[in-house]
Protein backbone atom coordinates (compact mmCIF):
# COMPACT_ATOMS: atom_id res chain seq x y z
CA UNK A 1 0.00 0.00 0.00
CA UNK A 2 1.52 3.13 -0.59
CA UNK A 3 2.10 6.38 1.62
CA UNK A 4 -1.29 8.28 1.89
CA UNK A 5 -0.90 12.05 0.38
CA UNK A 6 -3.28 14.14 0.53
CA UNK A 7 -3.03 16.96 -1.76
CA UNK A 8 -5.53 19.61 -2.96
CA UNK A 9 -6.51 19.98 -7.10
CA UNK A 10 -6.68 23.95 -8.25
CA UNK A 11 -10.17 23.59 -6.84
CA UNK A 12 -10.71 25.28 -3.68
CA UNK A 13 -13.52 22.06 -2.87
CA UNK A 14 -11.96 19.09 -4.26
CA UNK A 15 -9.16 16.84 -2.25
CA UNK A 16 -7.24 13.81 -3.07
CA UNK A 17 -6.12 11.10 -0.99
CA UNK A 18 -3.93 8.40 -2.29
CA UNK A 19 -4.20 5.06 -1.23
CA UNK A 20 -3.45 3.08 -4.49
CA UNK A 21 -2.30 -0.51 -4.25
CA UNK A 22 1.71 -0.29 -4.81
CA UNK A 23 3.65 -2.33 -8.25
CA UNK A 24 4.49 -4.96 -5.92
CA UNK A 25 0.59 -6.21 -5.49
CA UNK A 26 0.20 -6.86 -9.24
CA UNK A 27 3.46 -8.49 -9.24
CA UNK A 28 2.50 -10.67 -6.56
CA UNK A 29 -1.11 -11.40 -8.26
CA UNK A 30 -0.40 -11.86 -11.49
CA UNK A 31 2.87 -14.61 -10.18
CA UNK A 32 -0.14 -16.21 -8.07
CA UNK A 33 -2.62 -16.38 -10.63
CA UNK A 34 -0.67 -17.25 -13.81
CA UNK A 35 1.41 -20.48 -11.53
CA UNK A 36 -2.09 -22.01 -10.37
CA UNK A 37 -3.05 -25.07 -12.37
CA UNK A 38 -6.04 -23.30 -13.50
CA UNK A 39 -4.56 -19.49 -15.10
CA UNK A 40 -5.79 -16.82 -13.47
CA UNK A 41 -4.90 -12.54 -13.73
CA UNK A 42 -7.97 -10.74 -11.38
CA UNK A 43 -10.16 -8.33 -12.73
CA UNK A 44 -9.41 -5.39 -10.50
CA UNK A 45 -5.83 -4.70 -12.76
CA UNK A 46 -8.01 -4.16 -15.89
CA UNK A 47 -8.46 -0.82 -14.95
CA UNK A 48 -5.21 1.05 -16.02
CA UNK A 49 -5.42 4.22 -18.27
CA UNK A 50 -6.21 2.13 -21.14
CA UNK A 51 -8.18 0.00 -19.72
CA UNK A 52 -10.80 2.82 -18.20
CA UNK A 53 -11.07 4.19 -21.72
CA UNK A 54 -11.94 0.97 -23.01
CA UNK A 55 -14.32 0.46 -20.33
CA UNK A 56 -16.20 3.48 -21.30
CA UNK A 57 -16.34 2.52 -25.05
CA UNK A 58 -17.91 -1.05 -23.80
CA UNK A 59 -20.39 0.83 -22.02
CA UNK A 60 -21.29 2.61 -25.51
CA UNK A 61 -21.50 -0.65 -27.42
CA UNK A 62 -24.91 -1.55 -28.30
CA UNK A 63 -25.07 -5.51 -26.83
CA UNK A 64 -23.28 -3.89 -23.32
CA UNK A 65 -26.84 -3.27 -22.19
CA UNK A 66 -26.05 -2.76 -18.50
CA UNK A 67 -24.58 0.94 -18.41
CA UNK A 68 -27.68 2.28 -20.67
CA UNK A 69 -30.57 0.26 -18.96
CA UNK A 70 -29.26 1.27 -15.12
CA UNK A 71 -28.85 5.25 -16.68
CA UNK A 72 -32.26 4.77 -17.78
CA UNK A 73 -33.53 3.20 -14.04
CA UNK A 74 -31.88 6.04 -12.39
CA UNK A 75 -33.47 8.95 -15.16
CA UNK A 76 -37.13 8.11 -13.81
CA UNK A 77 -36.10 6.75 -10.43
CA UNK A 78 -33.42 9.89 -8.72
CA UNK A 79 -36.42 12.45 -8.30
CA UNK A 80 -38.27 9.91 -5.27
CA UNK A 81 -34.69 8.55 -3.91
CA UNK A 82 -33.20 12.10 -3.87
CA UNK A 83 -36.89 12.93 -1.70
CA UNK A 84 -36.31 9.75 0.22
CA UNK A 85 -32.85 10.47 0.72
CA UNK A 86 -33.69 14.13 2.29
CA UNK A 87 -30.92 16.56 2.79
CA UNK A 88 -27.37 16.43 4.33
CA UNK A 89 -26.11 13.42 2.96
CA UNK A 90 -22.54 12.42 1.96
CA UNK A 91 -22.54 10.37 -1.21
CA UNK A 92 -19.32 7.82 -1.59
CA UNK A 93 -19.07 6.46 -5.51
CA UNK A 94 -17.73 3.19 -5.22
CA UNK A 95 -15.61 2.72 -8.13
CA UNK A 96 -16.48 6.12 -9.49
CA UNK A 97 -15.08 5.72 -13.07
CA UNK A 98 -16.08 8.23 -15.24
CA UNK A 99 -18.55 9.41 -12.49
CA UNK A 100 -21.10 10.25 -14.57
CA UNK A 101 -24.19 8.13 -13.38
CA UNK A 102 -23.65 9.76 -9.82
CA UNK A 103 -24.58 13.19 -12.14
CA UNK A 104 -28.39 12.03 -11.95
CA UNK A 105 -28.50 11.98 -8.42
CA UNK A 106 -26.10 15.15 -7.64
CA UNK A 107 -28.63 16.98 -9.85
CA UNK A 108 -31.65 15.81 -7.70
CA UNK A 109 -30.25 15.80 -3.90
CA UNK A 110 -30.94 18.80 -1.97
CA UNK A 111 -27.94 20.07 -0.68
CA UNK A 112 -25.35 16.91 -0.27
CA UNK A 113 -23.03 17.57 1.53
CA UNK A 114 -20.06 15.92 0.03
CA UNK A 115 -19.17 13.41 -2.82
CA UNK A 116 -16.29 11.39 -2.03
CA UNK A 117 -15.40 9.18 -5.23
CA UNK A 118 -13.44 5.50 -4.96
CA UNK A 119 -11.57 4.44 -7.48
CA UNK A 120 -8.33 1.93 -8.57
CA UNK A 121 -7.80 4.44 -11.54
CA UNK A 122 -5.37 7.34 -10.52
CA UNK A 123 -5.54 9.60 -13.33
CA UNK A 124 -8.72 8.71 -14.06
CA UNK A 125 -10.34 9.07 -10.95
CA UNK A 126 -8.38 12.77 -10.74
CA UNK A 127 -10.14 14.07 -14.34
CA UNK A 128 -13.32 13.08 -13.61
CA UNK A 129 -13.35 14.33 -10.24
CA UNK A 130 -11.98 17.45 -10.97
CA UNK A 131 -14.63 18.13 -13.82
CA UNK A 132 -17.28 17.28 -11.43
CA UNK A 133 -16.12 20.15 -9.25
CA UNK A 134 -16.05 22.15 -11.59
CA UNK A 135 -19.64 21.71 -12.59
CA UNK A 136 -20.83 21.43 -8.92
CA UNK A 137 -18.68 24.26 -7.27
CA UNK A 138 -20.80 24.49 -4.61
CA UNK A 139 -20.16 20.82 -3.53
CA UNK A 140 -17.65 19.27 -1.60
CA UNK A 141 -15.48 16.55 -3.45
CA UNK A 142 -12.92 14.14 -2.33
CA UNK A 143 -11.26 12.01 -4.80
CA UNK A 144 -10.05 9.04 -2.91
CA UNK A 145 -7.39 6.57 -4.91
CA UNK A 146 -7.79 3.28 -3.19
CA UNK A 147 -9.05 -0.69 -3.54
CA UNK A 148 -12.46 -0.20 -2.33
CA UNK A 149 -12.21 -4.24 -1.61
CA UNK A 150 -9.46 -3.43 1.63
CA UNK A 151 -10.76 -1.33 4.35
CA UNK A 152 -10.93 2.21 3.26
CA UNK A 153 -11.23 5.16 5.83
CA UNK A 154 -13.41 7.49 4.40
CA UNK A 155 -12.92 11.38 5.84
CA UNK A 156 -16.16 12.07 6.87
CA UNK A 157 -17.16 15.70 5.25
CA UNK A 158 -14.87 18.82 6.04
CA UNK A 159 -18.76 20.64 6.34
CA UNK A 160 -19.59 18.96 9.19
CA UNK A 161 -21.83 15.86 10.18
CA UNK A 162 -23.52 14.56 7.12
CA UNK A 163 -27.40 13.24 8.29
CA UNK A 164 -26.27 10.12 6.14
CA UNK A 165 -23.68 7.76 4.60
CA UNK A 166 -25.05 7.09 1.64
CA UNK A 167 -22.88 4.07 -0.91
CA UNK A 168 -23.47 4.22 -4.70
CA UNK A 169 -22.13 1.30 -6.24
CA UNK A 170 -23.81 1.07 -9.56
CA UNK A 171 -23.05 -0.85 -12.93
CA UNK A 172 -23.04 -4.14 -11.13
CA UNK A 173 -19.31 -4.36 -10.27
CA UNK A 174 -20.45 -6.28 -7.40
CA UNK A 175 -20.98 -8.86 -10.06
CA UNK A 176 -17.55 -9.13 -10.26
CA UNK A 177 -16.82 -10.68 -6.60
CA UNK A 178 -18.02 -14.27 -6.21
CA UNK A 179 -20.71 -14.36 -4.31
CA UNK A 180 -19.49 -14.94 -0.75
CA UNK A 181 -17.07 -12.42 -1.29
CA UNK A 182 -19.78 -9.67 -1.97
CA UNK A 183 -21.67 -10.87 1.07
CA UNK A 184 -17.78 -9.94 3.29
CA UNK A 185 -17.77 -6.59 1.15
CA UNK A 186 -21.48 -5.44 1.80
CA UNK A 187 -21.02 -5.83 5.46
CA UNK A 188 -17.76 -4.61 5.84
CA UNK A 189 -19.30 -1.47 4.05
CA UNK A 190 -22.10 -1.41 6.18
CA UNK A 191 -19.63 -0.59 8.98
CA UNK A 192 -18.38 2.45 7.39
CA UNK A 193 -22.12 3.49 6.05
CA UNK A 194 -22.82 3.61 9.62
CA UNK A 195 -19.83 5.90 10.57
CA UNK A 196 -20.02 7.10 14.15
CA UNK A 197 -23.27 5.88 15.20
CA UNK A 198 -25.01 8.57 12.51
CA UNK A 199 -28.51 6.42 11.09
CA UNK A 200 -29.93 6.11 7.86
CA UNK A 201 -27.50 5.19 6.14
CA UNK A 202 -27.26 2.58 3.26
CA UNK A 203 -26.04 1.80 -0.24
CA UNK A 204 -27.61 2.49 -3.49
CA UNK A 205 -26.49 -0.54 -5.81
CA UNK A 206 -27.10 -1.51 -9.46
CA UNK A 207 -26.78 -5.55 -9.96
CA UNK A 208 -27.57 -7.19 -13.07
CA UNK A 209 -30.08 -9.60 -13.60
CA UNK A 210 -30.41 -13.61 -15.03
CA UNK A 211 -31.40 -13.73 -18.47
CA UNK A 212 -31.53 -15.37 -21.40
CA UNK A 213 -27.41 -16.63 -22.26
CA UNK A 214 -27.56 -15.35 -25.81
CA UNK A 215 -28.01 -11.71 -24.95
CA UNK A 216 -24.89 -11.94 -22.16
CA UNK A 217 -22.75 -13.79 -23.97
CA UNK A 218 -23.07 -10.59 -26.63
CA UNK A 219 -22.96 -8.38 -23.85
CA UNK A 220 -19.23 -9.93 -23.16
CA UNK A 221 -17.98 -10.06 -26.83
CA UNK A 222 -19.09 -7.09 -28.44
CA UNK A 223 -18.72 -7.35 -32.61
CA UNK A 224 -16.64 -4.13 -32.53
CA UNK A 225 -14.08 -6.06 -30.25
CA UNK A 226 -13.94 -3.57 -28.17
CA UNK A 227 -14.16 -6.03 -24.97
CA UNK A 228 -11.61 -8.55 -26.58
CA UNK A 229 -9.55 -5.38 -26.48
CA UNK A 230 -10.31 -4.82 -22.72
CA UNK A 231 -9.65 -8.11 -22.21
CA UNK A 232 -6.36 -8.34 -24.03
CA UNK A 233 -5.13 -5.16 -22.56
CA UNK A 234 -4.55 -6.88 -19.30
CA UNK A 235 -1.72 -8.69 -20.96
CA UNK A 236 -0.50 -5.00 -22.68
CA UNK A 237 -0.29 -3.58 -19.00
CA UNK A 238 1.90 -6.74 -17.70
CA UNK A 239 4.03 -6.14 -20.16
CA UNK A 240 4.62 -2.42 -19.60
CA UNK A 241 4.45 -2.56 -15.80
CA UNK A 242 6.27 -6.26 -14.95
CA UNK A 243 8.49 -6.20 -17.65
CA UNK A 244 6.12 -9.15 -19.63
CA UNK A 245 6.63 -10.60 -22.82
CA UNK A 246 3.16 -11.65 -23.78
CA UNK A 247 2.31 -11.06 -27.20
CA UNK A 248 -1.36 -10.08 -27.38
CA UNK A 249 -2.21 -11.83 -31.04
CA UNK A 250 -1.24 -15.50 -29.50
CA UNK A 251 -4.36 -15.07 -27.20
CA UNK A 252 -7.95 -14.56 -28.20
CA UNK A 253 -10.97 -13.31 -26.01
CA UNK A 254 -13.39 -15.67 -24.85
CA UNK A 255 -16.95 -15.01 -22.90
CA UNK A 256 -18.81 -18.09 -21.65
CA UNK A 257 -21.75 -17.86 -19.69
CA UNK A 258 -22.18 -20.78 -17.03
CA UNK A 259 -25.49 -21.12 -15.73
CA UNK A 260 -24.85 -23.53 -12.89
CA UNK A 261 -22.70 -20.13 -11.08
CA UNK A 262 -24.62 -17.45 -12.56
CA UNK A 263 -21.89 -15.75 -13.85
CA UNK A 264 -20.22 -14.34 -17.58
CA UNK A 265 -16.79 -15.55 -17.42
CA UNK A 266 -14.09 -14.31 -19.46
CA UNK A 267 -10.83 -15.92 -20.70
CA UNK A 268 -7.62 -15.65 -22.88
CA UNK A 269 -6.94 -18.17 -24.70
CA UNK A 270 -3.34 -19.25 -25.85
CA UNK A 271 -3.35 -19.40 -29.29
CA UNK A 272 -0.42 -21.73 -29.44
CA UNK A 273 2.14 -23.46 -26.97
CA UNK A 274 4.29 -20.39 -25.64
CA UNK A 275 6.51 -19.86 -23.17
CA UNK A 276 5.91 -16.08 -21.19
CA UNK A 277 7.88 -14.06 -19.04
CA UNK A 278 6.73 -11.77 -16.41
CA UNK A 279 7.51 -10.00 -12.96
CA UNK A 280 10.80 -11.73 -13.32
CA UNK A 281 9.25 -15.68 -13.71
CA UNK A 282 8.71 -18.07 -16.74
CA UNK A 283 5.19 -19.26 -17.49
CA UNK A 284 4.68 -21.92 -20.28
CA UNK A 285 1.22 -22.02 -21.67
CA UNK A 286 -0.49 -24.78 -23.87
CA UNK A 287 -2.09 -24.24 -26.88
CA UNK A 288 -6.11 -23.80 -25.88
CA UNK A 289 -5.16 -23.01 -22.54
CA UNK A 290 -7.42 -20.56 -20.87
CA UNK A 291 -6.61 -17.73 -18.31
CA UNK A 292 -9.32 -16.52 -16.71
CA UNK A 293 -9.53 -13.07 -16.10
CA UNK A 294 -13.06 -12.15 -14.69
CA UNK A 295 -16.44 -13.38 -13.53
CA UNK A 296 -19.74 -11.32 -14.28
CA UNK A 297 -22.55 -12.61 -11.56
CA UNK A 298 -25.93 -12.35 -12.27
CA UNK A 299 -28.52 -13.03 -9.57
CA UNK A 300 -32.55 -12.59 -9.49
CA UNK A 301 -34.00 -9.98 -7.42
CA UNK A 302 -34.84 -12.11 -4.12
CA UNK A 303 -31.67 -13.96 -4.40
CA UNK A 304 -29.61 -10.70 -4.39
CA UNK A 305 -31.85 -9.35 -1.70
CA UNK A 306 -31.30 -12.26 0.76
CA UNK A 307 -27.33 -12.01 -0.13
CA UNK A 308 -27.50 -8.38 1.26
CA UNK A 309 -30.25 -9.68 4.17
CA UNK A 310 -27.16 -12.09 4.70
CA UNK A 311 -24.51 -9.01 4.60
CA UNK A 312 -26.49 -7.06 7.80
CA UNK A 313 -28.98 -4.95 5.33
CA UNK A 314 -32.45 -4.19 4.87
CA UNK A 315 -33.74 -4.58 1.26
CA UNK A 316 -36.31 -1.43 1.32
CA UNK A 317 -36.95 -0.76 -2.13
CA UNK A 318 -35.87 -2.13 -5.39
CA UNK A 319 -36.13 -0.35 -9.46
CA UNK A 320 -36.24 -2.58 -12.84
CA UNK A 321 -36.50 -1.59 -16.45
CA UNK A 322 -39.55 -2.74 -17.98
CA UNK A 323 -37.69 -5.46 -20.14
CA UNK A 324 -36.32 -6.72 -16.52
CA UNK A 325 -32.67 -6.65 -17.83
CA UNK A 326 -31.27 -4.87 -14.66
CA UNK A 327 -31.97 -3.57 -10.93
CA UNK A 328 -31.34 -0.80 -8.75
CA UNK A 329 -31.85 -1.80 -4.71
CA UNK A 330 -31.63 0.45 -1.83
CA UNK A 331 -30.29 -1.44 1.22
CA UNK A 332 -30.38 0.09 4.58
CA UNK A 333 -27.69 -0.67 6.53
C1 LIG B 1 -17.24 -3.42 -14.16
N1 LIG B 1 -18.05 -4.61 -14.40
C2 LIG B 1 -19.33 -4.52 -13.77
C3 LIG B 1 -18.14 -4.99 -15.81
C4 LIG B 1 -19.05 -6.23 -15.95
O1 LIG B 1 -20.03 -6.16 -16.69
O2 LIG B 1 -18.79 -7.24 -15.30
C5 LIG B 1 -16.79 -5.27 -16.39
C6 LIG B 1 -16.85 -5.77 -17.79
N2 LIG B 1 -16.20 -6.79 -18.26
C7 LIG B 1 -16.47 -6.96 -19.51
N3 LIG B 1 -17.34 -6.05 -19.89
C8 LIG B 1 -17.60 -5.28 -18.81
Amino acid sequence: MAVPKTTSANHSRIGFLDLAPSQGDFAAAVIDGMSRPQKSLPCAFFYDELGSALFDRICEQPEYYPTRTEQAILDRVAAPIAAMLGPGVQLVELGSGSSRKVRTLLDRLVNPLSYVGIDISRDHLRRSCDQLAADYPWLEVMALCADYLRDVPVPPPQAGIPRRRVGFFPGSTLGNFTPAEAEGFLARWRDTLRFGGVEGGGMLIGIDLRKDPAILEAAYDDAAGITAAFNLNLLGRINRELDGTFAPAHFRHMALWDGERSCVSMYLVSRRDQIVRAAGQRFAILEGEPIHTEDSHKYSIEGFQSLARRAGYRPAAVWTDPRALFSLHWLEA
